[in-house]
């Protein structure tokens, strides 16, 4: 039997709203790899639709608990690190990825700053700088169209997004990051949005695609990134990661228009979580 994965997740926890921490538990977990927990940041809800949202700064607990684990030996196959309390944080995870890190371990880094050609509530350019840096220690890396047009300094586009763009964006992040990079909020036309992502090592890229629909919904890009991360490191090809992944933020999406969820609460993911699970399963028997 396959040995059991470990990745030790790097993110806020936001008690109310379904992103990074609370999100990436449970799918990580259904992805067959093992989850160790450590929050960047407690809030009472994520930052978007909601205002008077609590914030503490967690940053002197995280390299204790690194040590912690570290004494402890336990290991880790990858350090996977979200939304960050501050931009001066960014020097502490890279300490976390000295004490943990070992050889073979992969670290995915997704740069949760923007969306919709926007900073994220109290973020600037100054977090922009900080993500530029950690990407460089990077094997993985999943930002939006927003986040790669920051990293890179290209212009904002709302889309649909022409090949032009999008190698104009793999060319300035493949200067950051050396290994896979998976752009999501891609539409390639009108009707359709998802992943393109590119292995710089192997040139290897891929294209998926599911029917867009408007407006915003929050956490799915922590619900790709730990799917994403999981099945890659799991041993899953670039294009059936993607594909897996995909499908279960399509299938949440799907579930939250159909019952009208307020946007704030983030995506119906739980019921799309069996079927998910079966996907994975299948892409590991063969
Ligand atoms: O889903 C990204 C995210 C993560 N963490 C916090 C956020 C957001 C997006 O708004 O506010 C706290």
């Amino acid at each position: 039997m396959e040995n059991l994965k470990r990745i030790a997740a790097i993110h806020d926890l936001s008690g109310f709203g379904k992103c990074s921490l609370t999100v990436a538990l449970p799918v990580i977990s259904a992805s067959g790899v093992e989850c160790s927990c450590m929050p960047t940041a407690l809030l009472s809800t994520h930052t978007g639709g909601f205002t008077g949202f609590t914030f503490r700064d967690l940053s002197g607990e995280m390299l204790p608990i690194a040590r912690h684990w570290k004494n402890e030996g336990i290991g880790f196959d990858g350090i996977y690190s979200g939304y960050l309390a501050s931009a001066s944080q960014e020097k502490t995870l890279e300490e976390i990825i000295d004490i943990l890190a070992g050889e073979k371990t992969r670290i995915i880094v997704d740069p949760v700053m923007a969306d919709n050609g926007k900073y994220y509530s109290q973020l600037g350019d100054e977090m922009c700088g900080a993500f530029r840096s950690l990407c460089g220690r990077a094997h993985i890396i999943t930002p939006n169209i927003t986040e790669a047009a920051l990293l890179t300094g290209l212009p904002y586009s709302e889309g649909p997004h022409s090949e032009e763009y999008l190698r104009e964006l793999f060319s300035g992040l493949s200067a950051l990051c050396r290994g896979v990079i998976a752009i999501t909020g891609v539409r390639p036309d009108h009707k359709n949005v998802g992943v393109c992502a590119l292995n710089t090592l192997t040139g290897e890229k891929c294209l998926c695609v599911r029917p867009a629909r408007a407006g915003v919904f929050y956490g799915t890009g922590d619900i790709f990134a730990s799917a994403f991360a999981s099945l890659i490191l799991r041993g899953a090809g670039l294009g059936e990661a993607a594909e897996t992944a995909i499908s279960l933020v399509g299938d949440s999406i799907d579930r939250t228009a159909a019952r009208s969820t307020p946007r704030r609460n983030g995506v119906d993911f739980e019921g799309a979580l069996p079927a998910y699970i079966e996907r994975v399963a299948a892409l590991f028997k063969k």
